[in-house]
């Protein structure tokens, strides 16, 4: 008979996963202990769901009692971008480009589980996440031998690079973990003099509070004036450390249909599109099925105005002066008010 690793990777690579790994459900304690000094020094930022008493993170039978293995698949999201269309456009990171991949990859996951039962021809136990709880993914992946750490804290693998979404299924099926992938950054320090906030100044410890992924995404109030140049022309999420990353150099698209840009979002926005987007309804029925919708539409023109200030789109200004005088919402008003005097401010140099 097949021995279950086996089963477990031919269901993988049946379903679409890039990779497969396993490991222990044991706690990471020393990344547990990490995780703790992180935010206490104030790098969670406002993310409640890390800052609850009694952190998961690391301790994956908090989820799972008789957890005994974690079985982490990777899916590659990576598309090449077309060329910058120009001034009145914003850029969205390529994870976001196409189709929502929790929605995606949650039916996965529940596909994996499946087939995996009718395989194996037994029941177990087993409960299947994609960023959707607390789990230390990262940790967890590089300990089932899909990687290692980078020092922009992402995930890297030698054949996908970092461009992938890691997703687990925390079982009781007792398997053999399998053994870590070596690699190092080197002497490598690009991403941290990319990085335009200094978000990666201590190396492996990113500070979200300064991440553009996170302001643009996941803070849902007032961006910090002195940030908002260097956003630049990312609209929603950014990718400037893997960008320059070599181990992304010579990566392969993905198989995935669904997170192709024609699929979502795509890779550029309109900024004039997104300004003058006027109910939360209508933002709704434009991004429903893509990750777009964690910004909300609030989210969306805050980030919008801040790009069009500091990429002076004209066919955003009329939308602009539609906003300062109709707009209602206090966060849009006061990015739209700072956009609008970065135009006036242009004209007084010129
Ligand atoms: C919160 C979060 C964010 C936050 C904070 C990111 C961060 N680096 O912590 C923000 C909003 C900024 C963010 C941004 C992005 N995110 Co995010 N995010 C998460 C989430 C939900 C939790 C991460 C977390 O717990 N962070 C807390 C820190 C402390 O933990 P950590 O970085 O995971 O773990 C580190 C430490 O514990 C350390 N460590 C562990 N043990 C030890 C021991 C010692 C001694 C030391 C020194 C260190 C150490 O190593 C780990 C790696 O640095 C995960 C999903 C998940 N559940 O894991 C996705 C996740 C990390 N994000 C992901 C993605 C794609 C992104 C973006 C690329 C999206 C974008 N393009 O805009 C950016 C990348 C920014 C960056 N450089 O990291 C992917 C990453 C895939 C990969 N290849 O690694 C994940 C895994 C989601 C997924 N399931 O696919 N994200
Ligand atoms: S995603 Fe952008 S802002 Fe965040 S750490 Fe990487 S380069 Fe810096
Ligand atoms: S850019 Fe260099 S330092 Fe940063 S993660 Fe990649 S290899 Fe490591």
């Amino acid at each position: 008979m097949m021995d279950i690793k086996q089963i477990i990777r031919e269901i993988a690579f049946e379903l679409g996963f890039d990779a497969v790994g396993i490991s222990s459900a044991n706690s990471l304690e020393d990344s547990h202990s990490h995780f703790l000094e992180w935010r206490e020094a104030g790098y969670a930022a406002d993310m409640k769901y890390l800052l609850r008493e009694n952190p998961i993170n690391a301790r994956p039978k908090q989820l799972l009692p008789e957890a005994s293995s974690i079985i982490t698949l990777l899916v590659n999201y990576y598309t090449p971008v077309t060329d910058d269309p120009g001034s009145d456009y914003g850029r969205v990171a390529a994870y976001a480009a196409g189709k929502d991949y929790h929605k995606i990859l949650k039916k996965k996951i529940k596909l994996f589980q499946e087939m995996l039962e009718k395989n194996i021809q037994r029941k177990y136990l087993s409960k299947g996440f994609s960023d959707a709880v607390p789990l230390l993914e990262k940790s967890f992946a590089r300990s089932s031998g899909l990687g290692f750490v980078g020092k922009h804290t992402l995930l890297i693998n030698k054949t996908y690079g970092s461009y992938f979404f890691i997703c687990e299924l925390i079982t009781d099926i007792e398997l053999e973990p399998d053994s870590e992938q070596s690699g190092t950054c080197g002497r490598c320090t690009r991403c941290k003099n990319v990085c335009p906030t200094g978000a990666l100044d201590n190396e492996y410890v990113l500070n979200a509070g300064l991440c553009i992924s996170y302001l643009t995404i996941e803070n849902k109030g007032i961006i910090p004036v002195e940030l908002r140049e260097k956003i630049g022309n990312w609209i929603f999420g950014c990718d400037l450390c893997q960008i320059i990353c070599p181990y992304n150099n010579k990566i392969k698209q993905t198989n995935w249909k669904e997170f192709m840009p024609e699929e979502g979002a795509g890779h550029w926005l309109s900024l004039k599109k997104i300004l003058s987007i006027r109910t939360d309804d209508e933002f709704h029925e434009l991004f429903c099925h893509t990750p777009l919708t964690r910004s909300g539409r609030k989210g969306m023109i805050r980030n919008a105005a801040i790009v069009a200030g500091n990429r002076l789109s004209q066919e955003a200004l009329p939308e602009l002066e539609w906003l300062v005088k109709n707009e209602n919402d206090p966060v849009i008003k006061e990015h739209v008010l700072w956009a609008l005097s970065k135009y006036r401010n242009s004209v007084a140099v010129l």
